[in-house]
C-alpha cells in the first residue's frame, strides 16, 4: 500500500533527525519513495502548555507491504531508536512519526488513519500535499493560505522588541536551511517562521 507519514523533531539535531528516520524506515521495508520539503513551524500546543522550541516538519511517501498497525509498529521502532524520549504529551521531542494517510481508512483500538487531526495542522498538511499532490482536491481547502510579504513584515516588526530579524533566509534547500538552524542554535531567544513554500529564518 502507499502511506503517508508525517515526521516532525523540535529537539537535537532537527533536520539530520528527519533523514535519518527516512533512511531508516528503509532499512526496515518502508520504502520511502518521496521526502517533502522541510519546512520550519513554531510549536502549535494546548492552551497552557509551555510552547517549546519550534519543529522542523516534513513528511514521506511510503510504500509498505503489509498492514497499517504493522506499519505503526515501525515508526514507533525508528522514533525509539532515534532517541525519542516520550515524558509528557505533546512535549518536545526528537522525532515524532505519524501515520497520517493511507490508501483506505482504518481505525483501531491503537491507531485511526487518516489522523484525525489532520484538516486542522498546517504542519501536516503542507508537507502532506508535496508529497503527495493527488489529495489536493480532498485536503488543499483546509490549509491556509501562505502570508503575504506585507503580513511577514508586520511579524517582524511585531517582534520588536526584544526579537527582531536580524536575518531571513529564504530557501527550497534543506542543507540552506540545515545551516541556519545551526546558526540560529547558539543564538538566545531565536526564532523561526514559516511560509509553506519556503523557509523564512528570524534570528533575534
Ligand atoms: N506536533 C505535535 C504538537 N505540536 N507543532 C508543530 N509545529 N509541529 C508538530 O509536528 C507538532 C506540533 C504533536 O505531535
Ligand atoms: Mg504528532
Ligand atoms: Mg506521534
Amino acid at each position: 500500500m502507499i502511506a503517508i507519514v508525517g515526521a516532525g523533531s523540535n529537539l537535537g539535531t532537527r533536520v539530520a533527525l528527519l533523514r535519518g528516520a527516512a533512511r531508516r524506515l528503509d532499512g526496515l521495508g518502508v520504502r520511502v519513495e518521496r521526502v517533502a520539503r522541510f519546512v520550519a513551524t513554531p510549536a502549535l500546543v494546548l492552551p497552557g502548555a509551555p510552547p517549546g522550541p519550534d519543529f522542523v516538519n516534513t513528511a514521506f511517501r511510503v510504500r509498505f507491504d503489509g498492514a497499517p498497525e504493522a506499519l505503526l509498529d515501525r515508526l514507533l521502532r525508528v522514533e525509539r531508536e532515534l532517541g525519542r524520549v516520550r515524558t509528557e504529551r505533546w512535549g518536545a521531542r526528537t522525532l515524532d512519526l505519524d501515520l497520517l494517510w493511507t490508501e483506505r481508512p482504518f481505525r483501531s483500538a491503537r491507531l485511526v488513519v487518516p489522523h484525525p487531526a489532520l484538516e486542522l495542522r498546517d504542519f501536516a498538511l503542507a508537507p502532506l500535499l508535496d508529497v503527495a499532490p493527488e489529495l489536493q482536491a480532498r485536503y488543499q481547502r483546509f490549509l491556509r493560505r501562505p502570508p503575504r510579504r506585507a503580513e511577514l513584515d508586520a511579524l517582524d516588526r511585531r517582534m520588536l522588541p526584544p526579537k527582531r530579524a536580524i536575518r531571513r533566509v529564504e530557501t527550497h534547500d534543506a542543507a540552506t536551511l540545515d545551516d541556519a538552524l545551526a546558526a540560529l542554535s547558539k543564538t538566545p531567544g531565536a526564532l523561526l517562521a514559516l511560509e509553506p513554500v519556503r523557509y523564512v529564518l528570524f534570528g533575534a
